[in-house]
């Protein structure tokens, strides 16, 4: 049996804070391993390196995890103030210098660039993509004295649903969260099988649905809900709704268990209908986060996301009719976008009644994505150029000050569309300080009447 102290670096609170999910399954792997863990929240932890640096004197781990969930926030707006990893440094040199043990580093940022992550870190190991085995094989061959490779990659071979591993929530992160964010996350399925051309997602979870049995899945959320009082739930699917319908069976099971929980997602605006939306309703979903991602059909072949606007707009009207709020993340001045499809894109956003839009400009090139190769071919980036700093794909097509300009006139329309990123995150502050928990975007909405809001008065 080792000592494992697991830290997550995470500090963010935009758009509110994460429940630090991807550490709370390492720790319950290692615990099923045999191994003893301690978890460590920086945010809940009060952002002090100090307090971290007495945890790990206090526990004298063997083996120290790292779980790195962010670089930056894809904001181009922000990126010179969003940047995470500097935290992390810090963070990882205070823990050298009160422990020898080996530091281990894992996660959804570092899987996409762990080779520059590491150096940059100075961590002892990587380990890319799943956690559940390599850690435990990590652990066991660190404590035992065996020379362990530097990088240990997961992705050849993904965990089975069953082997997806089970979060050891602790009571008193669950509390914060509760507290700060109204809701907990939790996991049904793994992977995506599509290709969109900016997504880092089947990278970092495997290019194939893998969904943990729906007894099993259901039994989790019931298992929070008993242990720890958690009412409300993300699930982080990449996407919620798979095309072979494994959600359905999902859903069906939360639907008899009753819980009386409410949930919500993220959802591909393709094949969801009202009957689809009712059986969810009825389970408990409550608001529906849509990778709509373009505005325009030549922009949504340029991301290569397979379905049109008109099937986003049957999604949008199918949630306006069962009522049910619904966000569209789009990002603008990707591949293909012109001023004609900006000008055909926000024409299209005028259509989506009753739901919020959160627009973007440009898009964050992250490693091991098509649309790195694309931002070379296209002169955006040169090949050389190093992607832990943030660099954000423009089409060389359009001026991005005139995009943004004309993003900002269309957006100020209404209140529920909203226009930079930062406008979004300064409303949902202020939602927070009157009070209100959870997604907090829902609240935006309103269905009595196609209420037009003229911001400003
Ligand atoms: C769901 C999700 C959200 C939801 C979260 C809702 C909620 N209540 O949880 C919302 C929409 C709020 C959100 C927001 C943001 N997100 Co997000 N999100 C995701 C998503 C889809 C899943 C994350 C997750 O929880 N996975 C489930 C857990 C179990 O997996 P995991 O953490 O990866 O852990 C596994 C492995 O990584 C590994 N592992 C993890 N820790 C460790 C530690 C050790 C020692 C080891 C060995 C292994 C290991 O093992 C685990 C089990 O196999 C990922 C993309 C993806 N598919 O991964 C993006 C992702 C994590 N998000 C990202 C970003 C940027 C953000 C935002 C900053 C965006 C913004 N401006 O709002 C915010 C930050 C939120 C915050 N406060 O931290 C990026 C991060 C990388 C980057 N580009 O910087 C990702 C990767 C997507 C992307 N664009 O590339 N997000
Ligand atoms: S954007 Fe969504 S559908 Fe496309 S690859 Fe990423 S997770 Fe899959």
């Amino acid at each position: 049996m080792s000592k494992v102290f697991l830290l997550s670096t995470n500090y963010t609170t935009e758009p509110y804070p994460v429940y630090p999910l991807g550490m709370a399954i390492i720790a319950g792997a290692l615990e099923a391993g045999g191994h003893q863990t301690r978890q460590c929240d920086f945010l809940v932890a009060g952002k002090s390196c100090a307090a971290v640096v007495a945890a790990v004197t206090e526990f004298q781990p063997d083996v120290i995890g790292l779980s790195l969930r962010n670089i930056d926030n894809v904001d181009s707006f922000s990126q010179e103030t969003a940047w995470y990893l500097a935290q992390a440094k810090e963070l990882v040199d205070a823990i050298r210098a009160c422990s020898s043990a080996p530091i281990i580093v894992g996660g959804a940022a570092f899987t996409i660039m762990p080779e520059e992550i590491l150096a940059y870190l100075g961590c002892d190991h990587g380990v890319v993509g799943e956690g559940e085995g390599l850690i435990c094989a990590l652990v066991d061959g660190l404590t035992a004295g065996r020379s362990m490779p530097r990088l240990s990659n997961g992705e050849a071979t993904p965990l089975t649903g069953a082997e997806i591993g089970s979060p050891l929530y602790i009571k008193e992160f669950v509390n914060f969260y509760l507290a700060e964010s109204g809701q907990i996350n939790a996991q049904s399925k793994r992977g995506c099988p599509h290709r969109c051309v900016y997504c880092t997602y089947p990278g970092i979870e495997g290019n194939r649905f893998r969904p943990v049995d729906p007894l099993r899945a259901v039994d989790e959320v019931a298992r929070a809900q008993r242990d720890f009082g958690v009412d409300s739930f993300f699930f982080t699917d990449s996407v919620f709704n798979d095309e072979q319908g494994h959600y359905l069976r999902f859903v069906e099971e939360l639907e008899r268990r009753n819980l009386g929980i409410t949930w919500t997602g993220f959802f591909r605006p393709q094949g969801i209908g009202r009957e689809e939306l009712r059986l969810m309703k009825r389970a408990g979903l409550t608001a529906l986060e849509l990778g709509t991602d373009a505005a325009s059909d030549t922009t949504l072949a340029g991301l290569k996301k397979d379905f049109t606007i008109a099937d986003v707009l049957a999604v949008n009207a199918a949630c306006v009719a069962e009522q049910l709020p619904a966000a569209h993340y789009i990002m603008f001045g990707g591949p293909d976008e012109s001023e004609e499809t900006v000008r055909e894109g926000l024409r299209n956003v005028e259509q989506i009644n009753c739901s919020v839009v959160f627009a973007f400009s440009g898009i964050r090139i992250l490693s091991g994505t098509e649309l790195h190769g694309r931002a070379i071919a296209d002169g955006v980036i040169s090949a050389e150029r190093e992607l832990l700093m943030p660099a954000y794909y423009f089409s060389p097509l359009i001026d991005p000050q005139s995009m943004n300009a004309q993003i900002l006139e269309t957006f100020n329309k209404r209140r529920e569309w909203i226009f930079p990123p930062s406008e979004g995150q300064e409303k949902l502050e202020v939602m927070r300080r009157f009070g209100f928990r959870g997604l907090l975007w829902d609240r935006l909405v309103s269905f009595e009447a196609k209420r037009r809001a003229i911001k400003k008065g």
